[in-house]
Parts: structure tokens; C-alpha cells; sequence
């Protein structure tokens, strides 16, 4: 009798087992990891942004949890996707530059979700060097990829598509959706090129913000006073850096045509031989431009010219000079950049569709972020690379209505190597002990509330110097009051800024004597977070 009874238990234990584990099984979610390429919460105007509406990823917001301080671990793009696909810090992935290939025989989340039986792609930009692993289907840009008519190296073989990069990322992205496998659950890593330099649109957007003025940050005309070197030296500013061909489209027809036709014929390619500051630069702006405006279809060539007629009769007959050339190279820098995140936004609210008329949305993870921040205008910069706040903060919008309630907003400190844990934590697969970020289920179960013992700082450390832009090498932390910054390599320079007092960065209290205790304190953080993470910089150098 006591024996049945043990055997009826054990048989309704183990039934409950198999029962939940079924369930669990069917309530696996799908992840979606949408990203962009260098945009900006500057730029989102769930973000606040004074600068445009997009509606589609507002939905991901509203429908959401919003980030507001979600950081990356290394602000330039090939160690922040190698940071998300491992969960692990630059020093121990080992893509501490863009220069640097990542070994794809590395643990990553996509690895493990295909091993847990999730069908798993990568569509649009890659930029990690070695071919993708870990996917059963990849189609990804070389490089940093084209604008138009975009190659593509699909599975190995490289093919030649038609069409606005954007556009063609989503098609491919909505036709791997709509001819995978509709019986298991899949995990889809869709990248977009834009809005990455050199600021194409998409030719239903050419000229579309040519008459708008765009508000100028008030920090445009920043002189630096009291930082270091890194922000005298850098070299990215709208005043100095950008190009007028390449970056602001400053070429007419003619002068484009007239170009190509005596360098294509001399073969001029070397992009190496570029010299900024030399006789040369107008050659060298024009061979860059020109090698992408050559991929343009003659319609398409038609709808630039329309589209930059103005400014570029501007440049030669009207050219502004002093504080307001720089305003106005702000202007046109700004109506390409975000001319680029009008195709972005229509093309999420695409795919977010394709999944709502699917019957997929409300199971399957949303996740738009991009690979850092930048600058638009802020200190007078572009581009990104530095710690301070708008290149160092990404955007993060998810979705998940499951676990996520509808139009949170967090302010916990999260980092680009949590998205791998929480990807992992979802798919009830194992997180692997070696991933350095943490789950953001705890966020999300509170609401974005900060849960309990949540980390009170976040770790950044940026390698890629000397190099382009010339923003040159630190570490630092940031908590929920500070941020503390060294400069290393060729200088031995600290900034502290107080983010509630001064937000936008404009005075280092490094040397302030009243903050001589809260240093004391920051110092030992710093120390903690170097051993934490094991960066062996904080044995070399602290
Ligand atoms: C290119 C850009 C740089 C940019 C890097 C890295 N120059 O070199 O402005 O910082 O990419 O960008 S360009 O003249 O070729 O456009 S990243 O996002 O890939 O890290
Ligand atoms: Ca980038």
C-alpha cells in the first residue's frame, strides 16, 4: 500500500515535471536585438529629443521598459558588439579596437541559444572581422558596408544587392522570419548600418530636412577650459573634422562627374594615401565621396543633386565664415544624420508589424539599442569614443510584455554586457559563469525600480589610440553622482564631474580640494570595479 502510494506520487511528480517543462518549452521567447549604428538618445524622441519624432521606436518605449542609464564598456563599434555577443568586458574578448578581429571560437549567447534549439540569424552590420559563428543563417555587410546598392557576404559568398541599405536589411530580415523554421522559437541579431558616418539617406529622404534648423547645443562653442588634453586634442570636431565633400556633401554634379571621369581612369584607390591638412585634401574628399555617390543609380544621382543643390550653391557663391560656418556645417550635419533615422524608424515599425500580424510580437523579446552613443554637436563634436555622457550612454528599449509592464522607465545602471545574461536568462538556457554582466529580469520584476544589492557603478575603458579622431586612451567609472575619468598612455591626466551639478560635463572639480574626500572614495570604486571585471590595467597602473 505505502508503496503505491510512493509510486502515485512519484508518478504525479514526475507527470508535473514533464508538464511544466512542456510549458516552458512553448513559453520560450523569441529575441529580436535590433541595432543601430551610432544613434543616439539625442536622437529618440521618447528620448526628449528636441531634434525629431520617432514614432516607432516611441512604441517600443510605450509599449516597454526604457533604459535611461544603460552604458556601453568601450564606445566604438566592433568592441561593443564583441562586448554583447560575449558578455565580457574588451580585455577578455579581446576586441579592445576596431582594428582587431574577434575570435568567433568564443562562448556567446547566440552559441548558446542554437545549442538550446533556438533558430538564430545575424542580418546588416557585423564589422568583427571573422565570419559570424553561432548562426544558422548570416548575411552580413563587409566592413562598415554601403549606403546603396550594399554587398552583402551571405553564408561565405558575397553578393551584390539593390536598393537603400536600410530598406534591404529588413526585407532580408523579414524574409528569414517568414521562411524559417515557425516551430521553434529564434533569436534574430538585426543590425543596421545607419545612421553611421557619412550620413546617406534613403532616396525618398534626400533633401526632405533641407529647410529645417535644428536647435544648436549649448555646448557647440565648448573651449575646453579645465578638461585635459584628450578634449583639446581629439579630432573630431564639426569646426575642424568634417569634410565638406565626404561628410556635408559639398560637390556639385560637375565637379563629381569631371572627378570621376579622370581618376576612375587613373585608377586613383589608395584611400591610405588620404592627407587631411595637405594640398591634396579636396582630391582626397572627393575620391571618398566618389566612391560612394558612384554606386547611385542615375535616378538616384538625380535625387542627391536635387536634394544638396542648395547648400552646395551656398559653399561657392555664399560660404558663411567663423562661429557661423560652424553653425551651419552643425545644420547640414544634422539634416543627413537624421534624415538616416527617418528610413531606421519606418524600417522597425516594419518589422515590428511583420510580427504583430505574425502573431509573434507579444512573445518574443524586442530590444532596440545601438552600439553607443555620439556627439551631435555637444562639446562641438561628432563621433563618440570618449566617456562623457553622449557617447557613453545607449539607448535601450525592450519589450516584453510577459515580464515587462507597458511604459517603464528605469534608471538602474545596466551595461551592454548584461544583454547577453538577460537573452540567456529568458531562453532558460545557461549562463555561462565566464559572462560578466547580469540579468536584467530583477529590473524588470521591479518595475525598473533598482533592485536591491543592483550595482552602484558602471566600468568603461577605451583603447583605440592613436587612431582616428585621436581621442586617447582612459578608464573611468561612473556612479550615481560622479564620474571619475583617467587619461593614460601618453598622458596621466584625472577628470571628476559632478553629474547632477553639471550634467553636461563642462567643469573637471579634479582638482577642486573640496572633493579631495569624494576622489579618496571614487579611487578605491575604481580599484574595485578594475578587480571586479579583472581589466589588469588596474594592476598596472592605480
Ligand atoms: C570610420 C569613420 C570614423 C568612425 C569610425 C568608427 N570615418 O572610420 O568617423 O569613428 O569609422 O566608427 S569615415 O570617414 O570612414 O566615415 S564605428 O562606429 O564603426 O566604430
Ligand atoms: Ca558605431
Amino acid at each position: 500500500m505505502k508503496l503505491l502510494t510512493i509510486t502515485g506520487l512519484l508518478i504525479i511528480l514526475f507527470g508535473c515535471n514533464v508538464a511544466s517543462r512542456q510549458e516552458q518549452e512553448e513559453k520560450r521567447p523569441n529575441i529580436l536585438f535590433i541595432m543601430s549604428d551610432d544613434h543616439t538618445t539625442q536622437a529618440m524622441s521618447c528620448y526628449g529629443s528636441k531634434l525629431i519624432e520617432t514614432p516607432n521606436l516611441d512604441r517600443i518605449s510605450e509599449e516597454g521598459m526604457q533604459f535611461e542609464h544603460c552604458y556601453v564598456t568601450n564606445s566604438i563599434c566592433a568592441p561593443s558588439r564583441a562586448a554583447i555577443l560575449t558578455g565580457k568586458f574588451s580585455h577578455l574578448n579581446g576586441v579592445t579596437d576596431n582594428a582587431k578581429i574577434f575570435d568567433g571560437t568564443q562562448v556567446t549567447y547566440p552559441k548558446i541559444l542554437q545549442k538550446a534549439g533556438y533558430q538564430t540569424a545575424v542580418i546588416g552590420k557585423w564589422h568583427l572581422g571573422s565570419s559570424p559563428t553561432g548562426f544558422d543563417y548570416w548575411s552580413v555587410l563587409p566592413g562598415q558596408g554601403d549606403y546603396y546598392q550594399p554587398e552583402f557576404i551571405e553564408m561565405g559568398d558575397t553578393i551584390t544587392e539593390t536598393g537603400y541599405v536600410t530598406d534591404v536589411i529588413t526585407d532580408k530580415a523579414i524574409k528569414w522570419l517568414s521562411e524559417k523554421n515557425q516551430d521553434k522559437p529564434f533569436a534574430l541579431v538585426y543590425q543596421h548600418k545607419a545612421p553611421h558616418r557619412n550620413w546617406i539617406p534613403a532616396p525618398r529622404h534626400m533633401g526632405v530636412l533641407e529647410n529645417k534648423e535644428f536647435p544648436v547645443p549649448e555646448t557647440l562653442f565648448d573651449d575646453y577650459k579645465g578638461r585635459g588634453s584628450a578634449a583639446r586634442e581629439q579630432e573630431m570636431e564639426i569646426a575642424n573634422h568634417l569634410w565638406d565633400a565626404w561628410d556635408l556633401k559639398l560637390a556639385s554634379r560637375e565637379e563629381l562627374e569631371e572627378f570621376g571621369k579622370n581618376n576612375v581612369l587613373k585608377k586613383i584607390t589608395d584611400a591610405k594615401q588620404h592627407d587631411v591638412e595637405g594640398a591634396n585634401k579636396r582630391s582626397e574628399d572627393l575620391k571618398k565621396l566618389y566612391r560612394v555617390y558612384s554606386r547611385l543609380t542615375p535616378e538616384e544621382k538625380n535625387l542627391w543633386h536635387k536634394a544638396y543643390a542648395k547648400r552646395v550653391d551656398k559653399y561657392k557663391n555664399n560660404k558663411p565664415t567663423g562661429k557661423e560656418l560652424v553653425q551651419w556645417k552643425y545644420q547640414l550635419y544634422m539634416r543627413d544624420y537624421l534624415a538616416c533615422i527617418l528610413s531606421l524608424d519606418e524600417n522597425v515599425g516594419r518589422i515590428l508589424d511583420y510580427l504583430k500580424e505574425t502573431g509573434q510580437l507579444d512573445n518574443t523579446i524586442v530590444v532596440y539599442t545601438s552600439d553607443q552613443g555620439f556627439f551631435l554637436g555637444e562639446h562641438g563634436w561628432f563621433d563618440k569614443r570618449l566617456m562623457y555622457e553622449e557617447s557613453y550612454r545607449m539607448p535601450l528599449l525592450i519589450r516584453y510584455p510577459k515580464a515587462i509592464k507597458a511604459g517603464t522607465v528605469s534608471d538602474a545602471f545596466t551595461m551592454n554586457v548584461d544583454f547577453a545574461p538577460t537573452f540567456l536568462d529568458y531562453a532558460n538556457a545557461p549562463i555561462p559563469e565566464e559572462m560578466q554582466g547580469i540579468s536584467l529580469r530583477p529590473v524588470f520584476e521591479n518595475n525598473g525600480k533598482k533592485p536591491d544589492n543592483w550595482r552602484k557603478a558602471t566600468y568603461y575603458h577605451y583603447y583605440e589610440y592613436p587612431s582616428w579622431h585621436s581621442v586617447k586612451r582612459h578608464y573611468g567609472i561612473r556612479t550615481e553622482r560622479y564620474k571619475l575619468i583617467h587619461f593614460y598612455n601618453d598622458v596621466d591626466e584625472w577628470e571628476l564631474y559632478d553629474m547632477l551639478e553639471d550634467p553636461q560635463e563642462m567643469t573637471n572639480i579634479y582638482n577642486d580640494p573640496k572633493y579631495k574626500d569624494v576622489v579618496k572614495e571614487l579611487k578605491k570604486e575604481l580599484a574595485e570595479q578594475q578587480k571586479l571585471y579583472t581589466d589588469p590595467i588596474g594592476n598596472q597602473l592605480n
